[in-house]
């Protein structure tokens, strides 16, 4: 084998692992995903900038679909995460709480189709803009033949899931398996 032909043979292999890494990359944004509400730097708070258009500002930068994740975070104690019915959410009426979390940070699976409304049960939270409503679309993210635009927002992501962990060992383990078999060469 001449040294140019044994070039042209490494970048062929090159082009396959690039390949690879490609596949293995996709593999990843198919899972479920994880919002952090409000963002990392403000998250789950009384008196958000902006008031109470705040979370649903937030809210309209993603589009959530069945299974995804919310995570709310707070300290215990400074903060709840109540799941209630849109009238009572309108009202900030807490008496008629579906669920009721006080242990920050609480993450919360859109495990159906539809509407959800959130809302903090401290005195004066809720009217201040502590309250958010998500629309859930009945597509699972699992199910959605690779979206290339669904780049992951600096703004909500970044919580790192079971799930995205378990995708990211595997994209390791892939390229270390291609690594190894094209050192070969
Ligand atoms: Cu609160």
């Amino acid at each position: 084998m001449t040294h140019t032909n044994k070039n042209m043979f490494q970048i062929k292999n090159m082009t396959i692992l690039i390949l690879i890494i490609v596949v293995a990359a996709s593999l990843q944004t198919s899972e479920a995903e994880d919002y952090t509400v409000g963002g990392d730097t403000i998250g789950w708070t009384s008196f958000p900038p902006g008031g109470s258009s705040f979370y649903s500002n937030w809210a309209s930068n993603f589009t959530f679909k069945l299974n995804d994740n919310l995570v709310f975070n707070y300290e215990s104690g400074s903060h709840s995460v109540v799941i209630l019915n849109k009238a009572n959410y309108e009202k900030c009426n807490v008496n008629d709480d579906i669920q009721t979390f006080n242990k920050g940070p609480t993450k919360i699976t859109l495990d159906r189709s539809g509407d959800f409304y959130f809302i903090c049960s401290l005195s004066g939270h809720c009217s201040s803009g502590q309250k958010l409503s998500v629309k859930v679309t009945e597509t699972a993210s699992s199910d959605v033949p690779l979206p290339p635009a669904e780049a992951p927002s600096s703004l909500g992501t970044g919580a790192g899931s079971a799930t995205t962990e378990t995708a990211a060992t595997f994209t390791l383990l892939l390229v270390t398996i291609a690594f190894n078999f094209f050192s070969q060469f």
